[in-house]
């Protein structure tokens, strides 16, 4: 299995966010990316530096304002009077409100939907590199590779066309399956992160042309609460192309493979030619912001039953916060994955 990885992420280091009120560590850090792509060197897996792809892809899915501001935003905050050391928004459009202001202070809260991405000097190119890192991956698979493994850090499916949150600036997924249908008539992209992967389902939610599948924890009582309930299908053409199985607090292996079982049909009916995969270990059941009780050895059975499909895949990486674990869950997935190639 070709295996992509950047050492670029290592110039993003968000500083503290705001838990519930508290400022804690932010949870997403480069240890994350080291435990994984040790995993890959001890698993023998041929680790390559991904191909530059521009702004082209990302621009397809990305609206221009929003990535200038990305590009920008550290700069200009550093002409504040006593600039902290990341970008962070402290005040959000609420639901009645459009206007668009120019001032950095006003814009990170209209392109940031969370206080959980802030932006630091190093955070644009670590995020253009995990595009890239999913864009080479998609490129092997459209190529002729059976599987290929994106090592992206920052992730990706909490981010929209037009906002960063949940620790996520581009949509890695999100732009790899949109390279993809350049050349296919249909992908679907199954999300597995314990988080409901809200981007990647807004950017294809009026689409026909890509089934979005998501596993996640109930957003009733879990980030990123405003989506991911069961009832949201999908809009005009893209009405069915849109599954959300929200799992309760707890949920387990049997549970949840059992439920995964019904996604991976609605993927089989679907019949597309290539999938994505957001690739997540934080339904573990020692995940620090876990919800759910997934084991190491379960992580093996969701990449057998995935594998079981039988599609060219490309394996994107996105949460996944117990770095200790990290290692031997990605190992136990890649092991049930590849058990059936
Ligand atoms: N008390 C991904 O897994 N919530 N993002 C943080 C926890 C945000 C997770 C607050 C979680 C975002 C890609
Ligand atoms: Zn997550």
């Amino acid at each position: 299995m070709r295996a992509f990885y950047s050492n670029a992420h290592l110039g993003h280091q968000p500083p503290e966010i705001v838990s519930r009120g508290q400022a804690v560590p932010h949870w997403e850090v480069a240890r994350r990316a080291d435990a994984l792509h040790q995993a890959l060197v001890k698993g023998g897996h041929k680790i390559e530096a991904p191909e530059p792809f521009g702004l082209g892809p990302v621009a397809a899915v990305h609206d221009p304002g929003y990535l200038e501001f990305l590009e920008t935003a550290w700069q200009r905050w550093q002409e504040l009077p006593n600039p902290t050391p990341a970008v962070q928004p402290n005040a959000h459009p609420g639901r009645h409100m459009t206007g668009k202001p120019n001032d950095v202070v006003g814009q990170a809260g209209y392109y940031m939907a969370t206080n959980s991405a802030p932006i630091v000097a190093g955070t644009w190119n670590a995020a253009l590199a995990a595009a890239d890192t999913a864009l080479s991956a998609a490129r092997a698979v459209l190529d002729g590779d059976d599987v290929a493994y994106a090592l992206c850090r920052p992730p990706g499916h909490h981010a929209f066309a037009d906002t960063a949150g949940g620790f996520c600036y581009l949509n890695n997924v999100a732009i790899a399956a949109t390279e993809m249908l350049q050349e296919l008539g249909r992908v679907a992209i199954l999300d597995f992160d314990v988080h409901h992967g809200n981007g990647t389902q807004h950017i294809f939610y009026r689409r026909k042309d890509c089934l979005f599948v998501s596993l996640h924890g109930d957003p009733a009582e879990y980030f990123p609460f405003f989506s991911g309930y069961a009832h949201e299908r999908g809009e005009g053409e893209g009405l069915g192309y849109t599954v959300n199985l929200p799992q309760a607090q707890g949920t387990g292996d049997e549970d949840y493979l059992a439920s995964l079982e019904d996604g991976l049909a609605m993927i089989r009916r679907f019949a597309p030619e290539a999938l994505l995969v957001s690739t997540g270990f934080d339904a573990f059941e020692d995940d620090p912001i876990g919800f759910l009780s997934i084991s190491t050895e379960g992580f093996g059975r969701i990449g057998e039953a995935i594998s079981r499909l039988g599609l060219p895949t490309v394996l994107v990486q996105e949460g996944g916060y117990n770095v200790e674990a990290l290692g031997a869950n990605l190992t136990s997935f890649l092991k049930g994955f590849e058990s059936l190639r």
